[in-house]
């Protein structure tokens, strides 16, 4: 579900160094966008880090949990750099704009939260087929009531989504077979999972 501004989202290549060169927006940009980006960019680096990006976000009507930023940082990075340049938020912000409105119409009786219900009818239509026994342990994962509401708010929709997108995509790439079945080395997997638990 990337925003269909930014098709090619990719960490920094070429240089060793060119992490560290803020990227441009994208020509077009919503003066808006650039508007936001500088208005988060509180100490005018260039670049949004974590801390940044967690004020900027939670300043809307929203709050936004710490691990949610920082798993956009990693989806939007594809690394654990915690910074973001224009390029990267610009792709944030209208994919932002995207899980706001996925998130209304999932959520079926206005709630403001998903429930187990809405959250699988949510991942199916996103293509992903996700067991009764994986849907309960998400349920309680990101039910930031500790799974007693069985239900989850807008931010930990997001971080869900990205989390079972992100594990879906790494295992499709060693499932070249498309069989539901995949051959990880140790460290391979331990790579695949652990920013996932750590971000
Ligand atoms: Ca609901």
């Amino acid at each position: 579900m990337e925003g269909a501004h930014c098709h090619h989202v990719h960490a920094p290549f070429g240089s060793p160094f060119a992490g560290l060169i803020p990227s441009t927006f994208p020509p077009g940009t919503d003066p808006n966008v650039v508007a936001c980006f500088q208005l988060a960019d509180v100490d005018g680096s260039g670049f949004i880090d974590d801390v940044e990006l967690h004020k900027a976000l939670s300043s809307c009507d929203q709050t936004f949990s710490a691990r949610t930023v920082r798993l956009l940082m990693h989806h939007f990075t594809n690394s654990n750099v915690r910074k973001i340049g224009p390029r990267e938020f610009s792709c944030m912000f209208y994919s932002l704009q995207e899980w706001r409105a996925k998130f209304e119409s999932f959520d079926q009786d206005r709630s403001g939260k998903i429930d187990a219900f809405e959250l699988r009818e949510a991942l199916r239509s996103l293509g992903y087929r996700i067991s009764p026994v994986v849907m309960d342990l998400l349920i309680s994962r990101f039910d930031k009531y500790g799974g007693t509401s069985r239900a989850i708010e807008y931010d930990n929709f997001i971080e869900c989504c990205l989390t079972v997108k992100g594990l879906t995509e790494k295992f499709k790439e060693k499932d070249t077979a498309l069989c539901g079945s995949a051959t990880f080395t140790y460290e391979a997997f331990m790579l695949t999972v652990l920013p996932f638990l750590i971000a």
